[in-house]
């Protein structure tokens, strides 16, 4: 009740729009957008927010969903947060296996001073100086040495000169060797950076993912703004719409919120009745006679139609452990009367 009154007070502060979207089978999904103006949050808040009132932040899916709801917004002269933010804490090693991590766990870092620092909004993949420190890099863009883990051999691990992309260093390492390296633990990590030369700097397995949204959806649907995202001051890792579309912003400013509630329906089928009538009918007739039957089907159909039974159909069936209908008694034939 008091959810609903919140709602009916801050009437005509907040936009709706609708859509059905992704038929599957019977069932479909009307998939509404709904823009708070009246509130100004964190990223954070605004999606708990979401959450409590509606369901979510705003998964936008194309180029329909963006238009539709920058027409919505075409008043709005502010940022508004939708659901989309940079994974900046989802650090993960190339090489997965819980026996692996078992007795050390997965979660020693060696970051150096300052970093991971995401500059340009583009570093999700992790390499090693020859003094041990792990800085964050552009998987694709740059090109290093990498060092390679090999299990069960005398000496695990291999460093590969080449130059290659975090991503190529990976396929390298998983074709020729186990996967690139894991560090577990400081010892590992000395000597694993035993391996590199003075200013030598490799690639290991760690990484991250990239952007994701907060309802889990898969849409890779981007619209950014101009020169966006660019993580200015390494700072920024949530995401605001505006009218030209997207830019990364800092998770802590107060921006107005755009949400949505997915409604899952299952349409209620045709209601469909069917009334079986029994008959019992005392005729000299043959019964047999497949004239005599139309005829008999006809005036029962009249019948019923003057009851007011406009979608009638009426079938002969024969049931074969009664006994055959006799001249004076023709029983044993049912008529069934559907009624649609
Ligand atoms: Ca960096
Ligand atoms: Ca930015």
């Amino acid at each position: 009740m008091e959810g609903s009154l919140k709602k009916l007070l801050f009437f005509g502060t907040f936009s709706i729009i609708m859509k059905i979207t992704q038929q599957t089978g019977s069932m479909y999904y009307i998939h509404k957008y709904i823009l708070i103006t009246h509130l100004e949050m964190s990223w954070t808040e605004a999606q708990s927010y979401c959450r409590a009132e509606y369901g979510d932040l705003a998964t936008i899916f194309d180029e329909q969903d963006f238009t539709r709801i920058n027409d919505m917004t075409s008043d709005l002269d502010r940022p508004f947060w939708i659901g989309l933010y940079d994974d900046i804490n989802s650090w993960k090693w190339s090489l997965v296996g819980e026996d692996f991590y078992a007795d050390v766990g997965d979660d020693y870092r060696k970051w150096q001073e300052d970093q991971p620092d995401n500059v340009g909004a583009d570093e999700r993949c992790v390499s090693m100086t020859q003094n041990g420190f792990w800085r964050d890099n552009s998987c694709t863009v740059v090109k290093m040495p990498l060092i390679c883990f090999t299990v069960d051999e005398e000496d695990q691990y291999v460093l590969v000169t080449e130059q290659k992309s975090w991503f190529e260093a990976q396929s390298y390492c998983r074709q020729h060797h186990t996967d690139l390296v894991s560090v577990r633990s400081l010892a590992e990590n000395q000597e694993v950076s035993s391996r590199l030369q003075t200013g030598q700097e490799a690639w290991i397995g760690m990484h991250r993912d990239s952007w994701e949204w907060s309802d889990g959806s898969s849409s890779l649907f981007r619209k950014w703004r101009e020169d966006q995202p660019d993580n200015e001051n390494n700072t920024q890792a949530c995401v605001g719409m505006q009218k030209k579309g997207w830019s990364d912003s800092k998770c802590a400013n107060k921006l107005n919120i755009l949400c949505q509630e997915i409604t899952e329906v299952t349409p209620v089928p045709a209601v469909q009745r069917r009334t079986t009538v029994k008959v019992k009918l005392l005729t000299k007739a043959d019964l047999t006679d497949p004239t005599i039957r139309h005829n008999v089907l006809q005036q029962f159909e009249a019948a019923l139609h003057s009851q007011g039974f406009t979608d009638v159909k009426l079938l002969w069936r024969t049931l074969k452990e009664e006994p055959q209908p006799t001249e004076s008694d023709a029983c044993g034939e049912e008529l069934t009367k559907n009624l649609g």
